[in-house]
């Protein structure tokens, strides 16, 4: 028996959010969260802006703006926080005149789900960064995506019960980009099979069949239990691009953002 109790993805609400922590539905979705003519003057600066690598991870097709955590976690906290302003300063260069702010409306939309959302913050650091552009080219492989397993140094988004993600999608392949959700959970139990050195775990590690395989739609948020294993599947022609950031719970059950 599987944990999920419907196959699709649902609407933004108080009910479907706890769900969704909870591992009991694959993902929540708002069409045309940003509109059409928006998403492709972004797409257009985009696919002009340099994207830098994910060094730290080995043979993944992907490349980011902004300042990604991850990357950052096991060094010394002020290296992180160093680079916070430079990364915000791009990110706002790519929305220069247009009048939107994605993230703040992804905080806005979250809210009025009852809950109390904002930036991660570190004690003693401030605000964490979040809303980094991604792209991805080939196949990003199965993958879970749980700061508390992955990072080993006392940052506070280790401290968090449930981690989620949400991307706005400016730009998709013209064939190929799903995205891949399983319901099948991360656990201290299965993240032995983690291939050695590497970011993604064979398909063994699935404990049934049931997923969701969604072609994203350019304006699309879709927000999603990174709990949950995951994958994008490959494809060159083109790019495929969105904007992101995790969403982790806190013990005193807020949401905080960070990339
Ligand atoms: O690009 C996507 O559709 C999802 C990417 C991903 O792995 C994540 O947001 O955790
Ligand atoms: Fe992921």
């Amino acid at each position: 028996m599987g944990n999920w109790i419907r196959n699709e993805l649902c609407a933004l609400t108080e009910e479907n959010l706890n769900l969704l922590l909870d591992f009991k539905i694959p993902g929540i979705i708002v069409e045309n969260f940003i509109p059409a003519e928006t998403c492709e003057r972004v797409a257009q600066r985009l696919r002009e802006t340099a994207f830098d690598n994910y060094d730290h991870l080995k043979d993944i097709p992907v490349h980011h703006i902004g300042l990604c955590h991850n990357q950052w976690a096991h060094s010394e906290k002020p290296i992180y926080f160093d680079k916070k302003d430079q990364a915000q300063q791009v990110i706002d260069e790519i929305y220069d005149s247009l009048n939107i702010d994605p993230v703040a409306m992804v905080i806005d939309a979250l809210a009025q789900t009852g809950r109390s959302v904002g930036l991660f913050e570190e004690p003693g650091f401030g605000q964490y960064f979040a809303g980094a552009f991604r792209s991805f080219r080939g196949h990003g492989r199965l993958h879970a995506d749980h700061a508390p397993s992955h990072i080993k140094q006392p940052w506070s988004v280790t401290e968090i019960s449930r981690q989620m993600t949400w991307n706005i999608y400016y730009s998709m392949l013209n064939t190929g980009g799903e995205l891949v959700i399983y319901d099948t959970i991360h656990t201290a139990a299965n993240d032995h099979m983690k291939v050695p050195g590497e970011y993604y775990f064979p398909y063994e590690v699935l404990e049934r069949e049931d997923h969701l395989r969604i072609r994203p739609k350019v304006g699309d948020l879709i927000l999603f239990n990174t709990q949950n294993f995951h994958e994008i599947l490959g494809n060159t022609d083109g790019h495929r691009i969105s904007q992101t950031s995790f969403i982790g719970l806190k013990q005193d059950g807020s949401l905080g953002l960070w990339s």
